[in-house]
């Protein structure tokens, strides 16, 4: 007997769009409804209230299980030991340099000044800015419950990064504990990804609160924004990587930005280091002459925890905030998101979107208004595009810089046009 085959309902419209698109359709709804209601749009603000909420909701946990699971899942480290430290430091080193440019060019190109936005609840005033000696004790939590419930994203990092690396020492007496992390972290990015889910509403509901107080000449600097972050990353690329490649690895680095191609073109166009991660090692044997053995390690490892990308945005989007909510940042502020858009790099998954949710982790620390976030979250797509495309481009230079120095690199193809056969 013929079964009837089952028709699955289609799915609608709106269900079969790409999240970015739905996004950019509520920005720009956002905008016009926000522009034709004027001041009454601030009705439509707890809608992205709501969404804020949900993203504040996240952080504590996500960055907590992620970084701890990002730790433990570097046991091969023990086994690897000298890949994996030069790896870490070359990681964590160019992620300390990329927000420095983003903080740079934030300063430089001032993309917030003008926009003189007021956050609802205005950033509490600047008390006594803490020294630097201060920043650094106050990193350390003296309870680790206190600093998950208060928030204290620096704490809660370095609380995490050792309780990781102690796992890690503990061995097979951990394995239960470090499942658990695990669990909890997928548990956490799926969450993430349903909080994402409602990005479209949130920014709709900002947007038209943002277009009927401010006006539309809100979208200006968020193109000055795009340009500046796009700029920056042209330059961490083809400035400094290709400038290590030279220097520390004495090698041609044409041949690199050849290889590039390819990974680059599934980065900026999937936004996701992890997602790429197949032509990222495909292209680190084939094209960069690393051997398998080292680009199969540093690579994924490079995919979990290097986000240059994506800490050089955080730069600079923190900047447009503090600028365009008249918020006066102190030395050890800039200090402050340094030192945790670094340590929180290693938290963020390479999935797209996550540098949203990393960015509010910077405000929340530096006491910037998480408004701002939701400006950004229209033109994040955008963004994650380029800076998803650094972040793997950074992980292939460190597999060619690490190849090099374990001798695990096929150096002739440097000198010469054509690519060689992958080493074994
Ligand atoms: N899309 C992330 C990645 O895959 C980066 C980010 O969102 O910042 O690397």
């Amino acid at each position: 007997m013929e079964h009837a085959t089952l028709e699955t309902p289609r799915a609608g419209f709106w269900s079969k769009l790409a999240l970015w698109k739905k996004i950019l359709i509520g920005m720009a709804l956002g905008m016009l409804v926000g522009g034709l209601l004027g001041p009454d749009a601030e009705l439509l603000k707890p809608i992205g209230t709501l969404f804020l909420n949900a993203i504040k909701m996240l952080i504590v946990p996500l960055v907590f299980c992620s970084l701890v699971t990002g730790v433990t899942s570097m046991q091969d480290t023990r086994k690897l030991g000298r890949i994996g430290l030069k790896s870490l430091v070359l990681y964590l080193g160019t992620t300390a340099v990329a927000i420095s440019i983003g903080l740079g060019m934030g300063t430089l190109f001032a993309t917030g000044e003008g926009v003189n936005m007021a956050a609802a609840d205005s950033a509490p005033a600047a008390g006594e800015a803490p020294t630097l000696v201060e920043t650094l004790l106050n990193m350390i939590p003296t309870n680790p419950v206190d600093a998950l419930a208060t928030g204290n994203i620096l704490q809660i990092i370095v609380f995490a990064l050792g309780l990781g690396i102690a796992l890690n020492l503990c061995g097979e007496k951990a394995k239960p504990a470090v499942q658990v992390f695990e669990s909890l972290a997928e548990g956490m990015y799926k969450l993430t990804e349903l909080v994402m889910k409602l990005a479209p509403y949130g920014v709709f509901g900002l947007m038209a609160w943002v277009a009927g107080t401010y006006g539309m000449d809100i979208l200006l600097p968020l193109i000055k924004v795009v340009a500046v972050v796009y700029l920056g990353c042209v330059i961490h690329v083809m400035v400094f990587y290709t400038g290590l490649v030279s220097v520390l690895g004495r090698l041609n680095p044409v041949r690199y930005l050849k290889g590039l191609i390819n990974p680059a073109a599934v980065a900026f166009t999937t936004t996701s280091s992890a997602g790429t991660l197949p032509a990222s090692i495909k292209a680190a044997g084939e094209e960069m002459g690393v051997s398998k053995g080292v680009s199969s390690f540093v690579l994924p490892l490079g995919a979990t925890i290097n986000m240059d990308g994506t800490a050089l945005y955080q730069g600079v989007c923190a900047l447009f905030i503090a600028q365009a909510f008249g918020v006066d940042l102190a030395f050890s502020d800039y200090l402050l998101i340094i030192m945790t858009s670094t340590l929180a790099s290693i938290g963020t998954a390479g999935v797209p979107g996550a540098g949203l949710i990393m960015l509010s982790l910077v405000l929340t620390t530096v006491g910037l208004p998480m408004e701002g976030l939701a400006i950004i979250a229209g033109i994040d797509r955008i963004l994650d595009m380029a800076r998803t495309t650094v972040n793997v481009c950074g992980d292939l230079m460190v597999s060619v810089l690490v190849g090099k120095s374990e001798n695990e690199l096929d150096e002739s193809i440097y000198n010469r046009s054509r690519p060689a056969t992958q080493p074994s």
